[in-house]
């Protein structure tokens, strides 16, 4: 007799960690189904890795009967709460907008999998941007300083995944993700913005990089190592909350450094800086204390940074070059 596979819902399927964790489920053997909304468009060029091989339903964060549905027609094992409005400096000019989303949005969806799949186990992405101004290194019991609104909604969203838990009884975990990324991360994030500009540089497409605050530390991981430790927490006899991080923390500037450096170039001939690309509020210093998660979960990240840029800026090299129609060069050319 053969058993059903595991079902899974991811919300956020179009975005950087939803086409790497549903990529990872698949490869576990479950079936995978995803959240879009009417607007995805342009973002489901992300799943093309894995077309075919997963079940779209369509809803939205802000409407509670689309996400009745989707719990309905998926039947899940988990539930996986990647959706959100996720930079940071579109918080300051939507913070409405992003709290819906971001903050209410988790409410809606943890009420839907109480009246439709209470056994289900879900997942939330929380995030370091709650730790915002506490001093590192940060680690579950850090008390939380947000700096901006989208650290303020995902802060509403973490209590109250933790509330469920305690109050339902519900197997609902929130992972504490500090910084990740990957060739599938969004333009306007630092590392992205910084690779393509450095591949467009290279190819003649672009003269300069304009950057706000260089000074910032992040701790900075590989989104596929990262999806691998939110399904970890869904594999554990009890629900728990986990930071997770490389414990490694590199500035700005020293990111821009590595990344110019992969194609010979100094950054000091490109690189202005723009203060129009300060924000109200920053946070400086971010370095994660995973301990809990290598002792429980047994994760440990493998990809380390220096490797992740390097891949980062190859990606961006090819694609640009695609676009442009430009043949593909060694970087040292
Ligand atoms: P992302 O690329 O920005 O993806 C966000 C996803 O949310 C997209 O699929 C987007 O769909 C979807 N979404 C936005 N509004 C929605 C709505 N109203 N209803 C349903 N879906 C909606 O983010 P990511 O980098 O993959 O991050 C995944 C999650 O982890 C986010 O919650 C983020 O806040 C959190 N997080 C990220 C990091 C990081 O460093 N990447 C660290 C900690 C926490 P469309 O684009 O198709 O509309
Ligand atoms: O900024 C500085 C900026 O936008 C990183 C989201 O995934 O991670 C992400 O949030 C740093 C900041 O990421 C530019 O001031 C300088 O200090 O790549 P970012 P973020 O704000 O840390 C957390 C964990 C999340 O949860 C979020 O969803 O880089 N910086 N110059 C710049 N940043 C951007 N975007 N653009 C610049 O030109």
């Amino acid at each position: 007799m053969t058993s059903e596979p595991k079902r899974a819902l991811i919300t956020g399927i179009t975005g950087q960690d939803g086409s790497y964790l549903a990529e990872w489920l698949l490869d576990q053997g479950y079936e995978v189904h995803g959240l879009v909304s009417r607007t995805s468009r342009p973002a489901l060029g992300r799943l093309a890795v894995v077309e075919g091989r997963i079940v779209l339903t369509t809803g939205d964060l802000l409407d509670q009967g689309s996400l009745v549905r989707a719990l309905e027609t998926s039947r899940p094992h988990e539930v996986y709460n990647l959706a959100a409005q996720s930079f940071v400096p579109t918080s300051w000019s939507e913070p409405v907008s992003t709290a819906e989303v971001t903050a209410l949005g988790v409410a809606r969806l943890l009420e839907a999998l109480r009246h439709v799949c209470p056994e289900a186990r879900f997942y939330q992405a929380s995030t370091s941007e709650m730790f915002g101004k506490a001093s590192p290194p940060q680690s579950e019991t850090t008390p939380f300083h947000p700096r901006s609104p989208y650290g303020v909604a995902k802060i509403y969203a973490h209590w109250a995944t933790v509330n469920h838990r305690e109050s339902y009884g519900t197997f609902a975990c929130s992972g504490l993700l500090f910084n990740h990324e990957s060739p599938r991360r969004g333009e306007e994030f630092v590392t992205r913005k910084v690779t393509r500009a450095v591949a467009r540089i290279h190819l003649g497409l672009q003269s300069d990089l304009r950057l706000g605050n260089m000074d910032a530390r992040r701790d900075w991981g590989h989104a596929k190592d990262f999806v691998r430790a939110m399904w970890l927490m869904l594999q554990q006899d009890e629900p728990r909350d986990y930071v997770i991080a490389t414990g490694v923390t590199h500035t700005v500037e020293q990111l821009v450094d590595t990344a110019f450096r992969c194609v010979d170039r100094d950054w000091h001939d490109h690189v202005v800086q723009d203060p129009a690309l300060l924000r109200p509020a920053e946070v400086d210093h971010l370095v994660g204390d995973a301990t809990r998660a290598r002792e429980e979960l047994g994760w440990a990240p493998k990809i380390t940074f220096a490797d992740m840029i390097r891949e980062m800026v190859d990606y961006d090299l090819a694609s640009c070059a695609r676009d442009a129609q430009l043949p593909v060069l060694p970087p040292t050319l």
